[in-house]
């Protein structure tokens, strides 16, 4: 048999710090401020423990067009450990690192390393160490922005040689910014047995066979955003059959956001601040048995949702409450082999409200209202009136990358939360007013 095995990785971001929310102890903060770079060396050291032949990353490997001189001199580092190795790399460059002649020279006395021009797709043939014919076909970006189709132009002569196109793009056809494609163009292109993709930062195997497609998604998540232990991919072939894939993790610090519901109807639910702290650092030590392998550490964002009588509390005296817990936990976990840090904590809580059923006992009003916010949901019309009466501050999210830094973006979670939550202040006021008369 005449096998392959790679490694395929993408949206590196080299050199971007992990965004805190605070002011971090030194060693924590050189921890993060190290851990895009932590990502790539143990993504070269799991390809040299894995004896694969090649690796590809697919994009974003640098962060900006004016690369960073440490991020090039450290990815030069890693591409002569390979080498040394006998480890070859394709990369091709995306939206955060379009291709210029600088980067092409900087790295010209790097004989195992192939970067893909920006003018037109280019065909490298590789013969792996089982006698594998590999191609590997691909193209960077010439700017920040590329509307170029140029998956179209990937056409290998398929003969017996294992086939990989190599592409920086969103995915949908419609985005002209990250190079326009449907899965269907991808799938009707039989001669490309793999295609190695980058940019979305999720990773995700998006088609499992005939032709295989991939998002490792990026090795090293940089903010809560990017929760979740974070991969590369190791693949392996036989002819031009995928044998395996494995998700192998990369990043030495992972994000949690986390929501813990304290509503009154849950028996074990806090009734003060010190029992909503034991219940953080209960969850706390759940994850951390989990993960402690390999993982410097782990950020942690609270969110603290439900009906609880706690809820006034939390709300007068947030930023004493906040620093409190904060505090409590940071100090508690900071010296544990693998260190978990409570970034932030939100408080997304609710009075207490009797239940509808109850309220409309009192008044059918109740009934309406929670008819109302039902019918806000389902009811399409109606959903697009509220749309367009929460005004032109919003704007329906769309493009993960290239939103309007000036609107919110608005979604079904977020809409849904709104409605709950007008629906809620619109019976508190109602019962408020009962009271009063
Ligand atoms: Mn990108």
């Amino acid at each position: 048999m005449r096998k392959c095995k790679f490694i395929h990785a993408a949206d590196l971001h080299l050199g971007t710090p992990l965004q805190s929310s605070y002011n971090l102890p030194e060693e924590l903060s050189k921890i993060l401020q190290e851990a895009t770079y932590d990502a790539l060396e143990g993504i070269c050291d799991l390809a040299i423990y894995h004896d694969v032949d090649f690796i590809i990353f697919s994009g974003d490997v640098f962060d900006q067009e004016a690369r960073s001189i440490r991020a090039l001199e450290f990815f030069k580092k890693q591409i002569n450990k390979l080498k040394e190795n006998k480890i070859f790399v394709y990369m091709i460059g995306g939206n955060h690192d379009p291709i210029n002649k600088e980067t092409i020279s900087f790295f010209k006395d790097c004989e195992n390393l192939w970067i893909f021009g920006s003018d037109k797709a280019e065909e490298k043939d590789f013969l792996t160490k089982d006698n594998l014919l590999v191609r590997v076909i691909g193209q960077s970006y010439r700017s920040r922005a590329d509307s170029r189709k140029m998956a179209n132009c990937f056409n290998p002569v398929d003969d017996f040689s294992f086939n990989i196109g190599v592409v920086h793009t969103q995915l949908d056809p419609h985005n002209n910014n990250y190079v326009p494609c449907s899965l269907t163009e991808l799938k009707s292109k039989k001669d490309i047995d793999y295609w190695a993709l980058g940019h979305i930062h999720k990773g995700k195997i998006i088609s499992d066979n005939k032709p295989t497609v991939v998002y490792p998604g990026t090795p090293q998540g940089r903010h809560v955003g990017e929760e979740g232990p974070r991969y590369c991919v190791l693949v392996t072939a036989e002819d031009k059959n995928i044998k395996d894939i494995s998700f192998l993790l990369t990043s030495p610090v992972i994000w949690y956001e986390i929501e813990v519901s304290i509503d009154e109807s849950y028996k074990l639910a806090p009734k003060n601040i010190v029992e909503l702290e034991e219940l953080l650092i209960s969850k706390i030590e759940e994850i951390n048995d989990i993960n402690k392998k390999n993982i410097k550490g782990h950020m942690i964002r609270w969110v603290i949702t439900g009906k609880t009588s706690l809820h006034e509390q939390l709300e007068e005296q947030q930023d004493e409450v906040k620093e409190k817990i904060l505090d409590t936990l940071r100090r508690k976990f900071l010296s544990e082999d693998s260190f978990v840090w409570s970034d932030s904590i939100l408080f997304r809580t609710n009075k207490p409200l009797p239940s509808v059923e109850k309220l409309k006992k009192q008044s059918e009003i109740f009934g309406y209202l929670d008819e109302l916010a039902r019918e806000c949901l389902t009811d399409n019309s109606l959903k697009n009136e509220i749309i367009k009466e929460l005004g032109e501050v919003w704007e329906w999210e769309s493009d993960h990358e290239n939103y309007n830094e000036d609107r919110l973006q608005l979604n079904e979670e977020i809409l849904s939360a709104l409605i709950e939550q007008a629906k809620e202040h619109s019976i508190e006021s109602l019962l408020e007013r009962r009271e009063k008369n």
